[in-house]
Order: C-alpha cells, then sequence, then structure tokens
C-alpha cells in the first residue's frame, strides 16, 4: 500500500470493510475515492476503487430499482425562491455561485469538481434568494435525487460554456438527460399549465451562456443564440470580468414574480431597514394581512396603504383607505387596522 494515504482515507476504507449493506460499501468508497490523494502513486487503486464502485452500484440498482439505494439530498428552501445551477462538466456552475452569493465552493479546472448539493444566498436589494449549486448533469455521474432538487426549484439557470466548441451538443445533452427524469427545461412557463402527462413538470430555465472572456466566446455565442434563443432567455456572464452579474441577479429576482410589502402600525412611521414581507405577484391587502398573522384575517377591520416611488401602478397611494381585495405592488405599505 503506497504509504501516503490520509488518515481520513484509512477511516473511510476501515468502514468500507466494516460495512454490512452495500449502500454503505458505496458511500464509504465515495469517501475514499473523495479524499484519496491523486497522483501517479494511487493511479492503479483510483481504478480498482472505480471499478468496485461501479459494480456496487450496478447491482444495487439492479436489486432496487434506480432510486431505491442512491443516497438522497435535499434542500430545504430558504429566503424569496430558489433558483438552481444545472450544465455539463466545468463550464462554471460553482463560480457562478460563488460571485452571486457568500458560499465558497470547491472550484476546478476539471470535470466532476462538484459532489454534493451547495446552497447559498444572493442578496438582492433588501432580500436574499436562494442560489443552489448541483454536480454536473452527466450521464456517468447522474443521480436521481439532482433531478429532485431541480424539481423543487422556482428557477433553473442552464450554465453554458462558452469557451467550449461543444457547447450546443453539451446543452442537448442535459436537457435529454433531465427529461428522462421527466423534467422539462423551458423559457416560460404557460399561463395555464396544459402539460397532458402530469408526472412531466416543466421548469422555467434561463441559460447563462458563461466564460465570456473566452477568445472563441463571440462566435460561440452567435451559434448559441442561432438554436436556442427562442427557446429560452439568454444571458451572457463571465466570472472572471463580472460581466452581465448584475442584468442575470435582476432577471432572476423578476422570474420569481414576487412583491416586498411593508407594514407599520397606525400612526407610525414605517421602518424601511426591517425585512420586507415576500408574497407572490397579485397578492391582496387580505394576503398580506394572513402573512402578518394567522389571525389577522378575523380581526383585520381596513387598511391604508401608501405606494412607494418604484410602484408602477398609475392610481398612487397615499395613506388611503383600501378594500381587503385589494391588489398590492412591490413596495407598497401597508398600515393594518384591526
Ligand atoms: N475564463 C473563464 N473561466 C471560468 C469562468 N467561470 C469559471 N471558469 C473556470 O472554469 C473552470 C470550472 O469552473 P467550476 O466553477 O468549477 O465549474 P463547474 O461547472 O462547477 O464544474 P463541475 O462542478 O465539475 O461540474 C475553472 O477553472 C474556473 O476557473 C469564466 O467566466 N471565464
Ligand atoms: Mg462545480
Amino acid at each position: 500500500m503506497p504509504a501516503n494515504l490520509t488518515p481520513q482515507y484509512l477511516a473511510a476504507e476501515k468502514r468500507y470493510k466494516e460495512a454490512v449493506t452495500p449502500q454503505e460499501k458505496i458511500e464509504a468508497l465515495e469517501e475514499m475515492m473523495a479524499v484519496m490523494p491523486k497522483h501517479k502513486g494511487t493511479e492503479k487503486l483510483q481504478a480498482d476503487l472505480k471499478h468496485r464502485l461501479a459494480k456496487l452500484r450496478v447491482e444495487s440498482e439492479r436489486k432496487h430499482g434506480p432510486s431505491k439505494g442512491s443516497t438522497m439530498h435535499v434542500v430545504p428552501k430558504e429566503g424569496a425562491g430558489q433558483a438552481v445551477l444545472v450544465g455539463a462538466p466545468n463550464v462554471g456552475k460553482s463560480s457562478l455561485l460563488a460571485r452571486l452569493t457568500k458560499a465558497t465552493p470547491e472550484i476546478g479546472d476539471y470535470p466532476f469538481t462538484t459532489r454534493m448539493p451547495q446552497p447559498g444566498m444572493m442578496p438582492f436589494e433588501n432580500i436574499q434568494i436562494q442560489i443552489i449549486d448541483l454536480p454536473p448533469i452527466a450521464l456517468e455521474s447522474y443521480e436521481p435525487w439532482i433531478g429532485g432538487i431541480v424539481r423543487q426549484a422556482d428557477l433553473a439557470l442552464m450554465v453554458v460554456d462558452l469557451s467550449s466548441d461543444e457547447l450546443l451538443e453539451e446543452v442537448d445533452s442535459v436537457l435529454k438527460i433531465l427529461e428522462g427524469s421527466r423534467i422539462r427545461l423551458i423559457g416560460s412557463l404557460p399561463v395555464e399549465n396544459d402539460d397532458n402527462v402530469p408526472a412531466v413538470i416543466s421548469k422555467k430555465t434561463f441559460l447563462v451562456a458563461n466564460k465570456s472572456d473566452s477568445p472563441n466566446a463571440r462566435d460561440n455565442l452567435t451559434i448559441l443564440r442561432e438554436f436556442f434563443e427562442k427557446q429560452f432567455p439568454i444571458f451572457t456572464a463571465s466570472t472572471v470580468t463580472n460581466e452581465g452579474l448584475e442584468p442575470l441577479r435582476h432577471a432572476i429576482f423578476e422570474s420569481l414574480e414576487v412583491i416586498r410589502i411593508y407594514t407599520k402600525p397606525p400612526g407610525k412611521k414605517v421602518d424601511l431597514s426591517t425585512a420586507p414581507f415576500v408574497l407572490k405577484i397579485g397578492s391582496t391587502v387580505l394576503d398580506a394581512a394572513r402573512a402578518v398573522h394567522r389571525d389577522f384575517e378575523n380581526t383585520l377591520k381596513f387598511a391604508r396603504v401608501w405606494s412607494s416611488a418604484r410602484s408602477k401602478s398609475i392610481v398612487k397611494f397615499d395613506g388611503q383607505m383600501v378594500e381587503r381585495a385589494h391588489h398590492l405592488e412591490d413596495g407598497d405599505i401597508l398600515e393594518l387596522h384591526m
């Protein structure tokens, strides 16, 4: 045995030897692979572990079907909405997470760097939006839990590598693999969800054409636009120069279709430094009252509304009394009277 194996590796190996179930064996092997020093001296061992892992996975799938026996990962929703990063290997998903949030994911100039879901919170003005980084969507590494996380998200950000001359094939491959998990990525959702097959879920998706700083980015962007511009909104970005990141943040916020509402007690000034209530577009005074407190639905007598400067409505509100069914707008200030 090579002398330079780390204590973490040896601990994982011990767990592998003591493992009883195939699942325990798979998990221990995965850890051995992850923590093993990667150099010439361990090449044979790496290949051997890979072989054992592949065999165990196949056996486990044959016995239990694809979903059982594989690890599940769930990321609880936080903040005003959840966007998930999907894409082929090495396109810059983790780099984007690091730029948009304070998360510090592993970034590598080789494929399959990311193996676990990694969430981060993206500040946008006065709210936070959750962004989740995922392992690459690739046949050799795809696991059902990845599709599970994409299904749950409010928005998918499909990252495309503008330095790659195979970018069209990469996009197609990601779309196909997710279709296999009954997830259809689409540019915008129909007003009425007319999916004939209810098991297939349509997920609103932006293409993020990353690495726009690359020498061949211009030509590849033209090709990408030609093929996919009708299907998806396309945003160019670079995590090196930060180009395009601000418009992307805005678009992510807009895609969530939410409004921010402030409340204030009667006779007091509003405190705009507090976090607003985040509600779906189209929410009413009653929806807002419910969000503040469950009981307010019954005790609410009337409300007054002030529209902030950002409001796009023609009718400006300046403390007028409004009905419970009055539709609120982003930035509205609400005074609830019980
Ligand atoms: N030139 C350039 N390189 C980038 C950009 N974004 C990421 N990279 C590089 O691309 C490589 C892959 O970046 P990652 O963020 O690890 O890519 P990933 O999609 O998370 O990769 P996997 O987790 O392996 O699927 C790294 O070498 C990054 O430094 C960019 O905008 N421009
Ligand atoms: Mg990654």
